[in-house]
């Protein structure tokens, strides 16, 4: 498909694609041709849909989750990339490994008793983390979630970073203060620290592109919710201020099926999250989370779309949490057959057999010569933070609040334009700041 039919059906009202479940009431006049039904098409770039039922049931005393469906499709293949060039791919494909490889360095690290905390995982869902973040220019900012450690590497972060800061070590980034991928970096990576309260990294975002505006300039930011904390109140509020500001808010709806133990059929009624783009009045898309090349597809002309003042965009990536919620959960409640269906679509699997088989774009000693690249890279980034020492007790009182002149907050891209005010030096103070003071 071309790119203009593309951003074409994205737009379309049209008779297909209705969304409107409700049965038809013999009694109710027709409307269907009348024109006052409305019915809206969403992009979807899947090469398969996959349709599965899950239902609790109670055995004894127990709860239990089964699942009905069929099994036994073959994996579909990796969808050709409209942007991405043979270097990028493989750029792509070494990132992903190395956020798995890192992970499980992580799992390795917890149970030699050295990290303070838990472990999250982002198994299964490498090429959405990557991928989208891949997508983003210098100027753009990220702000990650704790699937999305794959995000933090691309946006410049070391491995040794994470890992230090999941052992709490004095020279991780919030310098043993936090622990798990807690931390960010306004200065240099535009990253802002994932926060817990799940979707108020979504205003927080919208915030930081409304703020860059103000500046002169539209920047596309990205951020990611899940399943499960896409139904939060705030995800609705931030999300609408971002569509009716034209906020350049690249939102990934990362539907891994599973928001802790909830499957996703308990958590909402639609039958695709994107369709919740309609009742924002933006850009829908649906994309295979496990297929890098179609994130990074609809992740780029999101940001695009973000960069030419535009507005906002919802993605939704299917794909499946391949291990707990953390290293502390088992994930026994998930039926056998899903984790199988979903092992066969590992992402970096396919992304590798794509590279290799399909395009030809790696040979297997070129393919074996980047694995130990990125496992000896990996290997001094461990020592480097297994090495580092813990933080010194009385450093714990300093760099947690601000002191006064400890840092500037400076205006990133050009003095904030104010219709009609004349800003001389600095931001004009606000009406709260005359009140608060
Ligand atoms: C507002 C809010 N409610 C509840 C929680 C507790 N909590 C943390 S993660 C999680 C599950 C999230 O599931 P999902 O959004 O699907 O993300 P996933 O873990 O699958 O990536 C919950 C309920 C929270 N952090 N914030
Ligand atoms: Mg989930």
């Amino acid at each position: 498909m071309t790119r203009k039919s593309k951003s074409r059906s994205r737009r379309v009202v049209q008779a297909s694609g209705n969304h409107n479940r409700a049965a038809k009431d013999p009694k109710k006049p027709n409307t269907s041709n009348d024109g006052s039904q409305r019915t809206y098409t969403i992009l979807d770039y899947r090469l398969e849909k996959s349709s599965f039922t899950v239902r609790q049931n109670r055995k004894g005393d127990e709860l239990c989750y089964e699942i009905d469906g069929d099994f036994s499709a073959p994996v579909p293949p990796i969808r050709d990339s409209q942007y991405l060039t043979k270097q990028q791919s493989i750029e792509i494909y070494r990132w992903m490994l190395l956020n798995r490889k890192m992970e499980q360095s992580l799992e390795n690290l917890y149970k030699q008793g050295k990290v303070v905390g838990g472990v999250y995982f982002g198994l299964g869902q490498e090429a959405c983390s990557c991928a989208s973040a891949y997508a983003l220019q210098k100027d753009d900012w990220l702000a990650p979630m704790i699937r999305n450690q794959g995000s933090l590497l691309v946006r410049g972060f070391r491995s040794s970073d994470i890992m230090m800061q999941y052992m709490a070590k004095a020279d991780s980034p919030t310098k043993g203060r936090d622990g798990t991928s807690h931390f960010g970096d306004i200065n240099e990576r535009n990253v802002v620290s994932p926060i817990s309260m799940l979707g108020d990294l979504i205003p927080v975002m919208a915030g930081v592109a409304l703020g860059a505006r103000l500046q002169g300039r539209n920047i596309a930011v990205m951020t990611y919710i899940g399943d499960g904390g896409q139904s939060t109140g705030v995800t609705y509020e931030g999300l609408n201020f971002a569509a009716v500001q034209n906020l350049g808010l690249v939102l990934f709806v990362e539907n891994n099926l599973w928001g802790y133990s909830t499957p996703a059929e308990m958590q909402f009624r639609v039958k695709d999250l994107a369709e919740r783009s309609i009742a924002y009045g933006i850009p829908g898309v649906i994309v295979d989370g496990t297929d890098a090349c179609q994130v990074y597809d609809a992740a780029h002309e999101a940001c695009e779309r973000a960069r030419r003042g535009e507005g906002p965009t919802l993605i939704e990536a299917k794909m499946m949490r391949m291990k707990g919620h953390a290293i502390h959960d088992a994930a026994d409640y998930v039926p056998a057959e899903m984790m199988e269906y979903w092992r066969k679509r590992d992402p970096i699997v396919r992304f590798e057999n794509y590279l290799l088989n399909e395009k030809k774009w790696l040979s297997s000693e070129e393919n074996r010569a980047l694995i130990a690249d990125v496992e000896r890279e990996l290997e001094a980034e461990r020592e480097i933070a297994v090495n580092s020492p813990m933080p010194k007790p009385e450093s714990a009182v300093g760099g947690v609040y601000c002191e006064d002149g400890c840092h500037e907050i400076k205006p990133r891209y050009g003095m904030p334009k104010v219709r009609g005010a004349k800003v001389a030096s600095g931001p004009r103070q606000t009406e709260a700041a005359v009140h608060l003071k």
